[in-house]
């Protein structure tokens, strides 16, 4: 695998799902530290000492929060403060997501058909090919994924994306290469004995380099 992207901005669809990860993640973190650094306080703090067979005066009762206007004060704000966070984050997911899955309108159609084992690219002047997928680096690309056969999956590592190919059925991916390079295309639904080689390359090409190559396939 190629130790792309992790400083590298590659593509559009990197961006967004390496930050929503990342935003994600380090939420996780936070919940995880505050729960367990909590329950590491209670445990110390009303742990049996041998000492008394009472409970301790302030020891919390199953059911009932802490009678003092302080200690309710400080959860009321603790809980508006994390839901409104969590408010916040639910809309941005749904803004990146929603970016994600709608193409711009002057988007590049490239239909992409799989099948056992290999990938078929045809672009909207008629030429197809199946070992490379070349696209222009700045300019939005949408896959018209379908198969001819049975349930594959066309993914590609680098860019986070993945999308089902099934016979029958049409489905969309775009995305935008920010930098040009070679990255692998992959089958991510096992589906024969050909399946871990059904692979191609995505070609990620400065537009003038593409326009020439473009102008000149298919003729
Ligand atoms: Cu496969």
């Amino acid at each position: 695998m190629p130790d792309l992207g992790n400083n590298i901005l590659v593509s559009n669809t990197y961006e967004t799902f390496t930050g929503l990860f990342g935003t994600f993640s380090t939420l996780a973190i936070i919940v995880g530290a505050v729960v367990l650094g909590l329950m590491t306080y209670l445990i110390l703090r009303y742990r049996d000492k041998g000492t008394s067979t009472q409970e301790p005066e302030d020891a919390p009762t199953l059911g009932k929060l802490p009678a003092e206007r302080g200690k309710v004060k400080t959860i009321a704000v603790s809980l508006t403060l994390s839901t409104t966070i969590l408010v916040f984050l639910v809309f941005g997911t749904f803004g990146a997501l929603d970016n994600i899955l709608t193409p711009p309108k002057d988007a590049i159609d490239i239909k992409v058909t799989a099948f056992q084992w290999g990938w078929k690219f045809a672009y909207p002047n008629g030429y197809e090919e199946t070992k490379e997928l070349r696209v222009p680096v700045g300019k939005a690309v949408r896959l018209i994924v379908v198969s001819e056969d049975v349930f594959h999956n066309f993914g590609i590592y680098d860019y986070k994306i993945k999308i089902d190919a099934i016979k029958g059925r049409t489905n969309h991916i775009w995305f935008e290469a920010k930098q040009p390079g070679e990255f692998t295309i992959q089958c991510y639904e096992l589906c024969g004995i050909g399946h871990a080689f059904m692979k191609a390359k995505l070609v990620a090409m400065e537009p003038g380099a593409f326009n020439a190559w473009y102008s000149t396939s298919g003729a």
